[in-house]
């Protein structure tokens, strides 16, 4: 069996977060393992409130679990401050860990900061270097870049920005385009394009189960580019039947 790694945050109505990472990694036939990196109160209406998990407990959390198994492949998502990413980067580096997906998530979907302002330089020349893929949508990605990203020629502008911070690869997911929705994969040589049909209305958790599905993935040995065409196409199904749950946001079928 393989195992993936989600080092996230709670998000307790399942949509995002570490909750929503475990179920796909389930949905791809992956053992989950999971290493909490902040709580969050939310519906779906979107995060009211977070709570910190410090970092040297974030530490233990990931020694206690890697002295005894070893993921075949991990993803961090919501990760707060700039603590945090520190002991995650001395993990991933002190256990040699591979196949590192850093989902760079900066805002809820709802716009409340997931990520403190002074971490993002942190995250950026601290983590992406360890990533053998790194996942910004078009707001994370403008935000990492100071490129106004806006177009299929500004993702690219902005996927070459970022592979100079050392990850193997960069997708910069497009579900937030206009007319269709678009990935730019690069990583160094050639620019991948994956483009989609763009699906109406608001969805939480698209990027949590897109970087989720290429973890597991990578775990059972599937090439990046393969893995992220597999990904979109399991997020678009994902979205196609999705629930209404709640009354807010829709939640993805997961
Ligand atoms: O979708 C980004 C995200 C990630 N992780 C957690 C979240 C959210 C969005 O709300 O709550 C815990």
């Amino acid at each position: 069996m393989n195992i993936a790694l989600s080092i996230a945050g709670s998000d307790p109505s399942g949509g995002a977060g570490i909750q929503a990472d475990l179920k796909v990694f389930h949905l791809f036939a992956v053992y989950g393992l999971s290493v909490l990196s902040a709580a969050t109160a939310q519906n779906t209406f979107g995060v009211r409130a977070i709570e910190r998990i410090e970092g040297p407990f974030l530490f233990e959390q990931l020694t206690t679990l890697l002295t005894d198994m070893r993921p075949d492949a991990l993803k961090t998502g919501m990760l707060l401050s700039a603590d945090a990413v520190r002991y995650v980067a001395k993990a991933v580096t002190s256990y040699n860990l591979q196949n590192l997906v850093v989902d760079p998530v900066i805002l809820s979907s709802t716009g409340k900061s997931l990520l403190e302002e002074k971490a993002v330089e942190v995250m950026r020349e601290e983590l992406f270097h360890l990533a053998k893929v790194i996942t910004p949508n078009i707001a994370e990605a403008s935000t990492l870049t100071g490129i106004e990203v806006s177009d299929e020629g500004t993702m690219e502008e902005a996927a070459i920005a970022l592979k100079r911070f050392g990850p193997e690869f960069v997708i910069i997911t497009g579900g937030h385009l206009a007319n269709e929705t678009v990935e730019i994969i690069y990583d160094g040589k050639t620019v991948h394009r994956l483009r989609g049909r763009k699906i109406a209305g608001e969805y939480h958790g698209t990027g949590c189960a897109f970087s989720a599905a290429i973890t597991a993935l990578l775990a059972k040995g599937t090439s990046v580019v393969a893995a992220a065409k597999e990904a979109k196409a399991f997020v678009a199904s994902a979205i196609e039947s999705s629930f209404v749950l709640g009354k807010g946001m829709k939640l993805l079928n997961l």
